[in-house]
């Protein structure tokens, strides 16, 4: 699963990126600091299965606060896109191309108004242009791509009478558009039956739709701590009925989450309140007063990061988190580390699917797996649920 951070320069993407990896990555304010991608884990959160099993988990990867785990997803975060940015303006839309095999986009939207469309600095800028702005150039680099390769596509298809939808889902399986997102597309559109007749504006409603289907994309209104971010979100969340526009804080949630590592507060990611547990001095004490008084307590969503995160991956994406273990009364693996693992894998996964994902041996070699809460023996068509714990017992 792949997270991918667009928007347009200085909007705080990297910032985001940041909150959500702490990686060290450079940060800005003028247009452009980001030139080549950054890849790296954040996290979705989910309620521990610890505290219901009465242990302590030991999480190989990702980590676990007070009952909260905290598990890797890919994330990634590319250099800024302007108006025309499909015809080349700025960097272009190359880098888009790293964003080919993503699931979900985050656009990050500079709700303060306080950058013009190019990311310099402005006064009052109306942030609803830029979420039209960047939809239509996403919507063209994926038209670019398809129009490409679509009229000896489509004649191949057509003589060899195959599937289109299936078709489809071959040809651009780089753009990690499946049969699914085809055939809703096809059935909302409407479209001439032969896709030899489509013209131009049809292709390119059709790369439009299927860019949406297969690359949904929730909207952070970030910068909500600066003074007129408030109003422009409500604004933004009447002009958009049909979007999910989250309000966002990624600067504060990177000054929470660095504070935290340094042992200052015990803030976890995605709370809306955090104790000081350290040695602050006076300035450290009022900015995180400050991002209390700001964001914490005007927003049910806190900082909006962890909130968005979690959107994308179980609303957007409807993953489920499901903890593998060797053994399934102990919940240990086979070095006695207590539930290690968790993994998300897509809706509808079955026993056997998730045993392919641990290893393909263990795909291969499937001959039942054990539900660790009731101990009942599953077959390989079991369909898992969200924060499922099975040991795969193979050959
Ligand atoms: N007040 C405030 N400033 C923010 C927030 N997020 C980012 N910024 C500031 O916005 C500026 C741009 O942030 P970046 O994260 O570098 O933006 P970017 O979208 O990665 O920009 P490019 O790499 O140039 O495309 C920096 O000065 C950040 O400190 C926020 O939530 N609140
Ligand atoms: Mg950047």
């Amino acid at each position: 699963m792949l997270i991918g951070l667009v928007g347009k320069p200085s909007s705080g993407k990297s910032t985001f990126f940041k909150a959500a990896t702490l990686a060290e990555v450079e940060i800005a304010s003028y247009p452009f600091t980001t030139i080549k991608p950054n890849h790296g884990v954040g996290y979705a959160k989910i309620d521990c299965i610890e505290r219901e099993f009465g242990v302590k988990c030991q999480p190989n990867h990702g980590f676990c606060i007070k009952g909260n785990r905290f598990v890797p997803v890919e994330l990634m975060d590319v250099a800024g896109l302007v108006p025309g940015a499909s015809e080349g303006k700025g960097l272009g839309n190359h880098f888009l191309d790293d964003l080919r095999q993503a699931d979900v986009f985050i656009h990050i939207v500079d709700a303060s108004g306080t950058t013009d469309e190019e990311g310099k600095p402005a006064m009052n800028h109306d942030p609803s242009k830029d979420i039209l702005f960047l939809e239509n150039e996403l919507n063209r680099w994926f038209y670019n791509i398809m129009a490409k390769a679509w009229k000896s596509f489509v004649r191949k298809t057509e003589q060899d009478e195959e599937n289109f939808a299936e078709a489809v889902a071959k040809q651009f399986s780089g753009l990690k558009v499946n049969e699914g997102h085809v055939k809703k597309v096809l059935s909302m559109l409407r479209l001439p039956e032969k896709p030899s007749n489509w013209n131009e504006d049809q292709l390119f409603w059709f790369a439009s739709e299927l860019r949406t289907e297969s690359k949904p994309t929730i909207i952070a209104a970030n910068k909500v701590d600066l003074e007129k971010a408030y109003a422009n979100y409500q604004f933004l969340k009447m002009r958009f009925p049909g979007l999910i526009i989250i309000p966002c804080s990624a600067d504060s949630e990177l000054a929470l989450r660095e504070a935290a590592k340094k042992g200052l507060t015990d803030y976890i990611p995605g709370e809306r309140g955090f104790e000081i547990t350290g040695e602050v001095n006076d300035e450290q004490r009022e900015a995180l007063s400050d991002i209390k008084e700001a964001v914490l307590d005007k927003f049910k969503e806190g900082t909006g990061v962890q909130e968005i995160l979690n959107y994308a991956v179980f609303n957007f994406l409807n993953y489920i988190a499901v903890f593998p273990v060797d053994n399934a009364n102990k919940l240990t693996d086979s070095k006695g580390r207590i539930l290690p693992d968790c993994f998300f894998l897509p809706p509808g996964s079955t026993a056997l699917d998730f045993a392919y994902h641990l290893h393909t041996d263990f795909g291969n070699n499937f001959i039942r797996a054990i539900d660790a809460r009731t101990k009942k023996i599953l077959g390989k068509n079991y369909e898992l649920k969200h924060r499922d714990v099975l040991e795969i017992v193979t050959k």
